[in-house]
C-alpha cells in the first residue's frame, strides 16, 4: 500500500493499464487528475464534442489492440457520450468511458450538472464500476478496464468528483488479462467430423477473426479445405482480397459471387460471429442464407451461439484458436471435399469474374455530376495499400461496402449494427491517432457531415492528417430513398442545402477539394492522403440511390383516417 491521492490513484491505474492517450473535452469534475497526465505520460486529446472523443477512442481500441478511453464533465458532458459507447458496444471495442459524476455530497438536490449516470448506460456496457468510495477507485478502475479486453465492449468508470480529493492507502492493480482457449475438445471434434464430411464448405469470417487476430489460422484452414471465405457485413478486412479464396462480403450491398457461393455450402463455418440478423438478410433480390445446410459456430461469447441462426455444432472459442485446433484436427485424414475441390475453385472464379463485371459495368458513367458507383470505383483502384477506411451509415457510404477490399485486418471500421450517421470521421481520427503512419480515410455522406464535421478543429488543432471523402448528392438519400420506394416521393426533412463543404474545410484551416468529375477522384484522393494534412474531398455526386437498406422493415402506408386518406400508397 501506498499513501496517495484518490486522483493519483486514479493515474496510476490508467498508466499500470498502458494508457496512453485519452479523448475528452476539459472539465472541472476531474481537473485534479488532468493536472498530472502530462507527467504521468498520458496525452488529453482535446475534442470538439464527447460523442466525437467517443468515436475517437472506439476507433483508437480496434487499430491499436488497446483500450480506447474518454472522459468528460458530469451531466451534459457525459450524456454526449451515450450514442459513441452505444455504437461501440455493437461493434465490440474496448472503449473505458470514464463519466465523473456530480459531488457525492450533494447529489439528489439537483444541484448542477446532475443527472443520474449508472442507469443511462446499464444497456450499452458490459461492466459499469460505480465508485462510491475514494480508497476503492484503483481496484474498481482496475477491473472495469480488465474487463473491457476480456468480454470485448465499452465499460463505464463511474466517479463523483469529489472522491478525486483526500488521501489513501492503495496498491494500484496490475493489469489481468484471461489466456482464451480454442474451446471445448467434444465440440472441436464435432466441427472437425462435419468438415471432413463437407464435399462444399464454406467459411464465413467475422469480426472475432480480426480480434483475435486469427487471420493466419483461418487462411491455413480455408487453404487446407479449399473453402471459399466470406466475410460477415461490415468486416471485409478480416481475409486478403488477393487470395483466390477471397469472396468478399455478404449483407447488405456486399458480394454478389460471396452470397451465390454461400447458398451452395452444405457445411458453413461461422468462425468468430454472433451472426448479426442484419448481417444476414437478403440482398441483391439473392436469399442466399444455405437453410439446410450444417452450420458450426465459434465464438467466445457463448451466449450469441445458436441465437440469431440454427446451428449444429456451437463451440464456445476464440476464433484463430479454434480455427488452428480445427486445421490440426483436419491435417491428417481423407476429406470430402478434396475430391471436387477444382470443380469449386472454378466455380468460385466464375462467381467472381461474374460480380467484377457487374461493378465494372456499373461503373462507367463519366458523368458530371458523378454517378455514386463510379466514385467509389475509382477510390477502390486509388486507394493506398496500407489504409485505414472508416464509412458512415447512409446510401453512398453502404454502397461502398461493394468496393472495399483490404489486404490486411485492422484495415476497415464502420458503425456496425448500431449504424449512426456520424460514426465514421471521428472514428477514422481515433484509427490515425493509433496508428499515425497509416493513411486513414473516412467516407461520410453530406448528411452525416452534417452531424460530425466539427471534429475537424480536432485534426486542425492535433494536426492530424485524416482525408475525408463527402458525398455531396444534396439529400440525405438512404431515406429518401424510402420515400421514392414507399411515401409516392414526398421528400419530408430529405432534401439538404448545402454549404461549399471544400470551402468550409478551407476556413477550419484544413485542406478542401472539390471534386466534379471522375477523372478527378484517384488523383484528389493519392494527393490528400500522401499531403499529412487533414483534407476534405467533396465529391459532387448525383443524387442516383441505392437499394433501400429496410426494404424489409417498410410497408406501403395505410390511412384510415379522411384527412389522411390521399397519403395511402397501394
Ligand atoms: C444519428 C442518426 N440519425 C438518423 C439516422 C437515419 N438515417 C440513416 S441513413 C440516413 C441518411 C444519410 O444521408 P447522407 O449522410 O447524406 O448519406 P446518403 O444516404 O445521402 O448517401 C439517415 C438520416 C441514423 N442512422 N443515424
Ligand atoms: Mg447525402
Amino acid at each position: 500500500m501506498t499513501r496517495m491521492t484518490p486522483s493519483e490513484a486514479f493515474v496510476e491505474t490508467l498508466v499500470a493499464q498502458g494508457v496512453t492517450d485519452i479523448f475528452g473535452i476539459v472539465g472541472s469534475a476531474y481537473m485534479d487528475a488532468l493536472d498530472i497526465f502530462e507527467p504521468a505520460g498520458i496525452r488529453f486529446i482535446p475534442v470538439a464534442h464527447e460523442q466525437g472523443a467517443g468515436h475517437m477512442a472506439d476507433g483508437y481500441s480496434l487499430v491499436s489492440g488497446r483500450h480506447g478511453v474518454c472522459i468528460a464533465q458530469n451531466g451534459p458532458g457525459v450524456t454526449n457520450f451515450v450514442t459513441a459507447v452505444a455504437a461501440a458496444y455493437w461493434a465490440h471495442s474496448p472503449v473505458v468511458c470514464i463519466t465523473p459524476e456530480t459531488g457525492s455530497n450533494s447529489m439528489g438536490l439537483g444541484g448542477f450538472q446532475e443527472t443520474d449516470q449508472i442507469p443511462i448506460f446499464s444497456k450499452i456496457t458490459k461492466y459499469q464500476a460505480d465508485i462510491r468510495r475514494s480508497d476503492r477507485i484503483a481496484e474498481q478502475m482496475g477491473r472495469a478496464f480488465d474487463l473491457a479486453i476480456a468480454e470485448r465492449g465499452p465499460v463505464q468508470v463511474n466517479i463523483p468528483r469529489d472522491l478525486f480529493y483526500g488521501d489513501i492507502d492503495v496498491a494500484i492493480p496490475a493489469p489481468r488479462r484471461i489466456e482464451r482457449g480454442a474451446g471445448g475438445p467434444e465440440s472441436l471434434k464435432a466441427a472437425a467430423a462435419l468438415l471432413a464430411e463437407a464435399r462444399f464448405p464454406v467459411i464465413l469470417a467475422g469480426g472475432g477473426v480480426v480480434m483475435a487476430e486469427g487471420q493466419a489460422a483461418l487462411t491455413e484452414l480455408a487453404e487446407l479445405l479449399k473453402a471459399p471465405v466470406c466475410a460477415t457485413y461490415l468486416h471485409n478486412d478480416v481475409f486478403p482480397a488477393s487470395h483466390p479464396l477471397w469472396l468478399g462480403p455478404l449483407g447488405y450491398q456486399g458480394s454478389k459471387a460471396a452470397m451465390k457461393t454461400i447458398a451452395q455450402a452444405d457445411v458453413v463455418l461461422a468462425l468468430g460471429t454472433r451472426l448479426g440478423p442484419f448481417g444476414t438478410l437478403p440482398q441483391h433480390d439473392i436469399d442466399y442464407w444455405p437453410r439446410d445446410a450444417r452450420v458450426i459456430q465459434v465464438d467466445v461469447d457463448h451466449r450469441v451461439l445458436g441465437l440469431v441462426k440454427a446451428i449444429d455444432v456451437a463451440v464456445e472459442g476464440d476464433a484463430g484458436l479454434a480455427a488452428a485446433d480445427m486445421l490440426a484436427r483436419l491435417r491428417n485424414q481423407p476429406l470430402a471435399c478434396h475430391g471436387n475441390a477444382d470443380d469449386r475453385m472454378a466455380e468460385i472464379g466464375r462467381q467472381k469474374a461474374a460480380w467484377e463485371a457487374e461493378l465494372d459495368a456499373w461503373g462507367q458513367d463519366d458523368g458530371s455530376p458523378i454517378a455514386p458507383r463510379r466514385a467509389l470505383r475509382e477510390l477502390e483502384k486509388a486507394m493506398p495499400e496500407d489504409a485505414m477506411v472508416t464509412t458512415d451509415i447512409g446510401n453512398i457510404c453502404s454502397v461502398a461496402n461493394s468496393y472495399l477490399r483490404f489486404e490486411r485486418p485492422k484495415s476497415f471500421f464502420a458503425a456496425m449494427s448500431f449504424g449512426n450517421c456520424g460514426y465514421a470521421f471521428p472514428t477514422a481520427v481515433g484509427a490515425k491517432f493509433a496508428a499515425p503512419e497509416r493513411p486513414a480515410v473516412a467516407y461520410v455522406g453530406d448528411g452525416a457531415w452534417g452531424i460530425s464535421f466539427n471534429e475537424l478543429l480536432t485534426c486542425v488543432r492535433e494536426e492530424i492528417g485524416v482525408t475525408v471523402v463527402v458525398f455531396n448528392n444534396g439529400q440525405w438519400g438512404a431515406e429518401k430513398k424510402n420515400q421514392i420506394d414507399f411515401y409516392a416521393d414526398r421528400y419530408i426533412g430529405t432534401n439538404l442545402k448545402n454549404p461549399s463543404w471544400a470551402g468550409i474545410a478551407q476556413s477550419f484551416g484544413a485542406d478542401g477539394i472539390r471534386v466534379d468529375a471522375p477523372d478527378q477522384i484517384g488523383d484528389a484522393l493519392r494527393q490528400a492522403t500522401a499531403s499529412g494534412r487533414c483534407t476534405v474531398l467533396e465529391i459532387m455526386a448525383t443524387e442516383e440511390l441505392g437499394d433501400p437498406f429496410r426494404r424489409d422493415a417498410l410497408k406501403k402506408p395505410l390511412r384510415m383516417l379522411d384527412k389522411y386518406k390521399d397519403f395511402t400508397v397501394t
